[in-house]
This record gives C-alpha cells, sequence and structure tokens, in this order.
C-alpha cells in the first residue's frame, strides 16, 4: 500500500499521508507525494490539491531513525520540497495535530496552509541538535519576521494554529471537518495567479541587532552547542541574501549539524526517553487502575512537592503530618509556590486557589483509607519506614499503591512489614519534587505488573519521565552520584581544589559540578550517608576532607558555608581555610600533592559513572543504558547534547573509557571490559537485548 493515498473530490486532488503513527517524512512518503503531484499536473481536470495526514496527525517530520543513512537513500524531502514549491497549481497543507519540522517545511512549501484551531507548528529541529534543513530556515522568516522565526527555531517550541493564523503562516482555521474545509479553500483559490510563493518574499524585522541580540541569548541558552549559531546565521542570510543562496547552505549547514556528536546525543535521548517508557513483560493490555485520588505522608519539602504534581494535573491529595505546625508550614510552603508562579504569569491566583481547593491537610493517617496511592515522604530512615507501612497496611483499602519516596532504602524490605506486598513500589522523586522531571519508579521483588503498570501511566500524568529501576542501595542515580562523589574526593586528595573539580565538570556541560551539587543538596546528607555506611560494613569512623569539613559545622548552602562560601546571591566562592585544612589533611595522609590537569578531572569523574552504570546493568538494575542516560539527563543535569553518561562513553570509544580508567586506579567493570574488547558499544548492548 503506498503511503500517499491519492482521492478526487471532483477538480480537487487530495493526498493523504499514510505513515502511522505519526506521519513522518518516511522513506515511501516523497514518492508518494511526488506521484501525486504528477497525477496532478498531467490532468487538466485538477485545478488544485490538498495535502493532509491520515490518522491523528499532519507530518510530525523527518523520520529521524533515517539520518544515519546513506544520504543518497535518505527520503529526499528537499526534493519534495522544491517540487511543491515550483508547482503550476494551487497546493494547499491540511493541518491537524502537528506540523513539526520537515512537516511544517512542507507546508510553508505549498501554496497555502489550513489548519484547525488545536493544530501545533513548529520547528523543533534545535532539540535535536539540527536544524530545519528542508527550507524552513529561509520561509519561516519570510513568513513571520525574524525576530519570532528566531524564537520559534532556537526554543524549537510550537505556536497554536490560532497564533500561526495571526502570524499569517496558517491562511485560514476550519472549524468543521478539515478535509472539507482544505477542499472548499482550495476550490476558492483554484484561480490564483500570481500562486503565492512565500520563497519570493522578503524577511521582515531582519536588522543585524535581531541578529546580534540572538547569538548573545543563545551563549546563555545554548551554551556549548553548535546548531543554534548555524540557525542564526541562516535566519540571517534569509533576511540578506537571495532564497537560493540561503537554500543551498542550509543543506550544507544541516548535514554539518547532523554529523555532529551533539545531534546524535540528542537523537539518542529522544529515542531512549522513549524506550524507558517500554517494560519487558508489561504491555498496553496490563491491567491498570486510574489513579483519582492521592494521599502523602509528610508534608516537608518533598511530601508538599510531591503534592503539587497531583494537584497541578487535577488530582486530589489529603497530606498527613504528625504535627500541627509542621502541617501548616507545608501548606504555606505549597501555597507560597503557587504564588510565586502566579506572580511570574505562569498561573492566575485562581488556578493558585483551584489547586489548594483539592489539598485537604489532616493529622490523622485514617483519613487516607479512601486514596488511590498512598506515598510515603517521610524521614529517610527503615525503621520509621516500616512503622509507617505497617499502619497503612491496616488502613488502605484494597488495591491501593503504597508508594515509598526512598532514594536509596530497600524497597523490598519495607514491603516485608504489609500484607501486600504486591502492592508496594517505590517512586523516588528528586528535589525539587514540583520541578525534577526524573521520577525512579522502584519495582521491588513482589510490586505486581498491575502496579507497575499504573505507575508508569501516574508518571506520564504527573508529567514525569518515569524509569524503571531495581532495589539496590540507592537504585541508578544515587548509586552512581556516589561513585562520582568518591572519586571527586579523591582526586582532590590528589592534589586539586575543589573549584577546578567542579570547573572540569562544567566544561563537560554540567551546570553544577560535584561540589556545588554536595554544597546546595547538604554536606551532611553525604556525611551521614557515609557514617551509617562505615558502621553496617563496621569499618572506622570516615575522617576524610569533606568530613572535617562538615564537622566544622558548615553544611554547605543551607549554612551559607559548606566547601564554599556563600552571599546572598549564592555563588560559590573558595575559603582559604578550607583549602589550608584539605592541604593539612594531605599532609596527616602523606600525600605529595600532584597537578590533576582539568581533563584527567572530566575523564575520571564521567568515567565513574560510566563504570558504576556498567555494574547496574550486570545486574538487571538497570534494563538499559539508554534508561541510565535518560535517568542522568533529567535527574543530575548531564547535558542532553552529550545524550548521558552512557552515550557519552561510546562517543570516546568504550576501549578508551577502560584505559582511562585502568590509569586512575580504577577497576572497569567486566561488562564494559567486554564491550570494549568486542569492539561495541553500549547502544549496541541495548539493541541486542531489545532483540533477545
Ligand atoms: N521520526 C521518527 N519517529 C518518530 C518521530 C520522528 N520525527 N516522531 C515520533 N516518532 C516515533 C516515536 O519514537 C514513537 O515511537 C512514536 O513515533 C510516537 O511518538 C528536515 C530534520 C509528534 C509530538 O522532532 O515531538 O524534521 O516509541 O511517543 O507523545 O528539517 O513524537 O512508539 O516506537 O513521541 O504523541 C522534527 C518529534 C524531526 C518531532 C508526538 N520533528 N516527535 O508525541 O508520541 S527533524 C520532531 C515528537 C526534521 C527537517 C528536520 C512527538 C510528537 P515508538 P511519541 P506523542
Amino acid at each position: 500500500m503506498s503511503m500517499v493515498d491519492q482521492t478526487r473530490q471532483d477538480d480537487i486532488l487530495v493526498l493523504s499521508i499514510n505513515n502511522p503513527p505519526v506521519n513522518a517524512f518516511s522513506p515511501g512518503v516523497p514518492e508518494g507525494l511526488k506521484a501525486g503531484l504528477d497525477t496532478a499536473q498531467a490532468d487538466d481536470t485538477i485545478r488544485a490539491v490538498v495535502i493532509i495526514g491520515s490518522g491523528r496527525t499532519f507530518v510530525a517530520g523527518a523520520d529521524i531513525k533515517t539520518f544515519n543513512m546513506p544520504r543518497e537513500q535518505a527520503p529526499d524531502l528537499r526534493g519534495t520540497v522544491e517540487k511543491l514549491d515550483q508547482f503550476s497549481k494551487p497546493t494547499v497543507a491540511a493541518i491537524h495535530g502537528t506540523a513539526l519540522g520537515g512537516g511544517l517545511e512542507l507546508a510553508l512549501a505549498c501554496s497555502y496552509r489550513v489548519a484547525v484551531p488545536e493544530a501545533q507548528l513548529g520547528l523543533p529541529e534545535v532539540k535535536l541538535g539540527v536544524l530545519p534543513g528542508a527550507g524552513g530556515t529561509q520561509r519561516l522568516p519570510r513568513v513571520v519576521g525574524a525576530a519570532k522565526g528566531l524564537e520559534m527555531m532556537l526554543s524549537g517550541n510550537p505556536i497554536r494554529a490560532t497564533e500561526a493564523r495571526e502570524l499569517g503562516l496558517v491562511d485560514e482555521l476550519v472549524q468543521g471537518d478539515l478535509l472539507e474545509g482544505a477542499v472548499a479553500f482550495a476550490r476558492a483559490h483554484a484561480d490564483a495567479r500570481p500562486l503565492p510563493r512565500i520563497s519570493e518574499r522578503s524577511v521582515e524585522g531582519g536588522s543585524p541587532e535581531v541578529f546580534a541580540a540572538a547569538r548573545e541569548s543563545i551563549k546563555k541558552t545554548h551554551r556549548g552547542q553548535l546548531s543554534p549559531s548555524l540557525i542564526v546565521d541562516l535566519a540571517e542570510m534569509a533576511a540578506t541574501q537571495p532564497f537560493q543562496t540561503g537554500w543551498e547552505a542550509e543543506a550544507v549547514k544541516f548535514m554539518q549539524a547532523k554529523d555532529s556528536p551533539q545531534s546524535r546525543g540528542l537523537r539518542h535521548i529522544f529515542f531512549a526517553e522513549r524506550e524507558s517508557a517500554k517494560i519487558p513483560g508489561l504491555s498496553k493490555d496490563t491491567p491498570t487502575t486510574d489513579i483519582r485520588s492521592a494521599g502523602i505522608i509528610g508534608a516537608g519539602t518533598m511530601g508538599g512537592g510531591i503534592a503539587m504534581n497531583f494537584l497541578n494535573v487535577g488530582i486530589p491529595v489529603t497530606i498527613v503530618e504528625t504535627q500541627q505546625e509542621a502541617l501548616d508550614r507545608g501548606l504555606g510552603v505549597i501555597r507560597r509556590n503557587y504564588e510565586n508562579t502566579a506572580k511570574k504569569g505562569r498561573m492566575t491566583m485562581e488556578d493558585v486557589e483551584k489547586r489548594m481547593a483539592l489539598l485537604t491537610p489532616s493529622l490523622n493517617m485514617e483519613d487516607l483509607a479512601d486514596a488511590d496511592i498512598i506515598i510515603e515522604a517521610v524521614f529517610e530512615n527503615m525503621d520509621v519506614k516500616k512503622e509507617i507501612f505497617t499502619k497503612l497496611d491496616a488502613i488502605a483499602k484494597p488495591g491501593a499503591i503504597l508508594a515509598t519516596n526512598t532514594s536509596t532504602l530497600d524497597v523490598n524490605e519495607i514491603a516485608s512489614v504489609t500484607g501486600r506486598a504486591e502492592n508496594v513500589i517505590g517512586l523516588h522523586f528528586f528535589s525539587p519534587a514540583n520541578v525534577m522531571k526524573l521520577l525512579e519508579i522502584v519495582r521491588a521483588d513482589k510490586t505486581s505488573d498491575s502496579v507497575l503498570a499504573t505507575s508508569m501511566a501516574l508518571a506520564k500524568k504527573i508529567k514525569k519521565v518515569g524509569v524503571v529501576v531495581g532495589v539496590c542501595d540507592g537504585f541508578v542515580g544515587n548509586r552512581m552520584i556516589h561513585r562520582y562523589g568518591d572519586e571527586a574526593r579523591k582526586i582532590v586528595e590528589e592534589g586539586a581544589a575543589p573549584q577546578d573539580v567542579d570547573a572540569s565538570m562544567n566544561a563537560l556541560g554540567l551546570p553544577m559540578g560535584p561540589f556545588q551539587m554536595s554544597d546546595m543538596a547538604g554536606l551532611d546528607i553525604g556525611y551521614a550517608i557515609r557514617q551509617h555506611q562505615a558502621k553496617v560494613l563496621g569499618q572506622p569512623k570516615p575522617d576524610g576532607w569533606l568530613d572535617r569539613i562538615v564537622e566544622r559545622g558548615r553544611k554547605g548552602q543551607k549554612t551559607g558555608a559548606g566547601i564554599y562560601d556563600y552571599d546572598e546571591s549564592r555563588k560559590p566562592r573558595p575559603n582559604a581555610e578550607m583549602t589550608e585544612l584539605i592541604d593539612t589533611y594531605r599532609a596527616e595522609k602523606g600525600i605529595t600533592p600532584r597537578e590533576i590537569l582539568q581533563e584527567e578531572s572530566t575523564k575520571r569523574l564521567a568515567y565513574s559513572l560510566v563504570n558504576e552504570g556498567a555494574k547496574i546493568l550486570e545486574e538487571g538494575i538497570a534494563q538499559r543504558a539508554g534508561d541510565i542516560d535518560v535517568i542522568y539527563i533529567y535527574g543530575y543535569g548531564f547535558p542532553a547534547y552529550r545524550g548521558g553518561p552512557m552515550q557519552y562513553a561510546d562517543e570516546m570509544g568504550l576501549q578508551n573509557v577502560v584505559t582511562d580508567l585502568e590509569k586512575c586506579g580504577q577497576t572497569p567493570a567486566p561488562l564494559l571490559s567486554r564491550l570494549a574488547q568486542e569492539g561495541k558499544t553500549f547502544a549496541q548492548y541495548d539493541a541486542e537485548k531489545a532483540r533477545a
């Protein structure tokens, strides 16, 4: 069956693109469209052409999976666009769902565009590390002007058809049946001559200042990225050069961006995020329950943040504390968070009241008896959690999901105190829970498929990126960050200054290095974990340089001083006393400090994550290397254009990673060594596992 069906409506030829699920521009689609245009060209009774998407959307863009194809085999979107641009009869793009990337470029090459009001139109290519490569950089600014065109291409965010109509990007909004409206529009414009061609228009507002401002802004918004600057260059060409010049330059710059490690990283994460939602053994038929009410135990920072996620999507929450004062404080924080958002104009005060009305405070856990899900978010102590789950087991209705927000503790042990282990799961939110998108979904040994599937669906509903992980100390993210922290402290012991270690990860694109992050999270948290682990393992009390800093009462930003000093701007400033403390520590340990170059520090830290990630994969705690990448990008600020730690290792070459790990005294995980020896990548490991 052709990917583009041709049907006649009297004097109008309708080309329906049929490539589910999103009508991406896959091989077969350009051929079908060109054939349709040839049909229309050859038949004088056809006065105009309508191009529409079958199913739920117009064309959602080039088929990203074809980016690695040899150029001659890749779908000819540019050729199709050129044919449309030169076509001698009126063409009308009929848009519903999304017209994104190549989809919008296809529409821009048509004579006209009509759309249903709720359709979305955009050029999101920058989010994949590329740029509009089929005329978008030249046509969009010719329709909406330089500033708006730059804003749309650099943000990559779509606009609604109603706004597109105001901008002239859409010629008519169709209220009823889209096809009917498009055919009528085509018929009404069948004799329009000369045909409107965007390529013949000029760009409004393309002053040098506009492009200079854009170049300035991307230094902050897209630090270290390639494609945004290429987009600005091309938009400037659209404003200052003939169309053909910009059109040809666009093809060259597109290839340059597409072949960059940054684009490979962003494309990797695009698919990895979607893959992470697929759980072997679960299918669309796995029964799920509809979560219509939530109970949260603990109104502290985490409990309050978690509650907001439910309130934001209209799910009522009962939040329980043990003391009225703690309850009042918790509610006050939630209200203030919403009011701050309202002050920024991102919601109205009416929205604030609507959300707060869904929140019921309580001092009594019995009030959670009817909740569909209950999430415990109290002090990170196993005995406290066990006590709570014992009570919940007696209170919660049958079938209620009992979730713990623990960040490291054994969910199997927590489940063991209930008579319903199949309903117990870990939902590890990241602080601030109302902001961070990552949700580690901790599958305990007895967690039922239905509870797991319901939790995955809930993650999507509350706009989180849910990744399933197994039970171990720290699950995936925190287990890796502990190793990363060990390595960071070791690099300082050997001679580096904390600020240089942080700079080595800032250079990789992380907004915060290990010590900036520790100071923000609170040094006492890591300190307590190290003390606890030493006690459990019967090891001597830890006495590292960082432990000594904590023992001076310097707990990080929250005490105004940690590894660094902080003024009201919270900008970290090195402290001479701490430098001296570290020097004294090294002397006591008989360490002669050596210079450690930034490149060594970056590799040791990044590879400490990769090595622990390889162990996590071997143990089955994470299903895929791609899942680990999703966790690190959405939970720990790893730059998406690097694709995550595992993708970064693939780019560096696993054999090089093994060599560098051995050089700095880290023992490569067996899986990492095996893949390196076989000349494979983590991506290949994931693909082979998916095929198994
Ligand atoms: N190419 C290939 N596969 C795609 C795809 C695409 N463009 N878009 C989606 N998919 C797959 C996706 O992997 C998933 O697969 C399924 O479709 C459903 O997607 C030349 C170079 C359209 C808003 O960046 O933003 O055009 O997991 O789960 O939540 O200038 O998909 O089912 O196997 O995301 O309803 C520009 C990317 C490309 C749009 C729908 N276009 N897609 O969201 O479904 S570059 C984009 C999206 C380009 C030209 C340039 C979303 C969506 P599976 P989904 P959704």
